[in-house]
């Protein structure tokens, strides 16, 4: 069994920038730079002969390359605390949608269930280990319009992730290039 997700790996050059935002407050872990990546259907648990299906009804997945800007940063919150700090992508990508709705196709044509919420992409930066909204508020002010620069997407991944005390370990297992 593998516990994967399909996701897009940012180029080094942003990977670089958003782990560089860290602003290393108490209560905040901040997302190794080679883990930075947008989540495009989370599966979970997968058996060995669905994972085939999968590999290959990902390896069908064709849309144009295109560019993706990287802007502006905001936190989900659990229980009234900040859990996640995300960089937004601006609105309207209908390429990142319509590779969003390719690769769920994908994810049924395999017999697997897709993870059917609303799509709210975002590029996770740091998750929130009991820091405050207040703490994070001057963070958040600051970069909330910040250009972050532009990924090139030209292809998505899939990704095993090991769950594990310091943080799930994210290993690539297939990269689908479309250009
Ligand atoms: P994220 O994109 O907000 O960080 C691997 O765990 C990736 O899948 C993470 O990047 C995570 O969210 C995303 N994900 C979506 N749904 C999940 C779930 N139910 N459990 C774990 N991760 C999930």
């Amino acid at each position: 069994m593998n516990r994967l997700f399909v996701g897009i790996e940012l180029p080094a050059s942003c990977k670089e920038v958003l782990s560089g935002l860290d602003p290393h407050l108490p209560g905040l872990r901040w997302i190794p730079e080679e883990q930075l990546h947008l989540t495009l259907s989370f599966i979970g648990e997968v058996e060995g002969l669905a994972e085939g299906r999968l590999r290959e009804a990902l390896g069908e997945v064709r849309v144009p390359a295109f560019f993706l800007p990287l802007r502006g940063v905001g936190v989900y919150n659990s229980r009234e605390r900040p859990s996640v700090v995300w960089v937004g992508v601006g609105k309207g990508h209908p390429n990142l949608f319509a590779l969003h709705r390719r690769v769920q196709d994908a994810v049924l044509h395999a017999g697997l269930e897709a993870d059917l919420k609303p799509f709210h992409p975002h590029v996770t930066i740091g998750r929130g280990r009991g820091i405050s909204r207040q703490t994070l508020q001057p963070f958040l002010r600051r970069n909330a319009e910040t250009e972050f620069g532009l990924a090139h997407v030209t292809g998505f991944q899939l990704y095993s992730s090991i769950l594990a005390a310091g943080g799930a370990k994210h290993r690539v297992e297939l990269r689908q290039q479309f250009e």
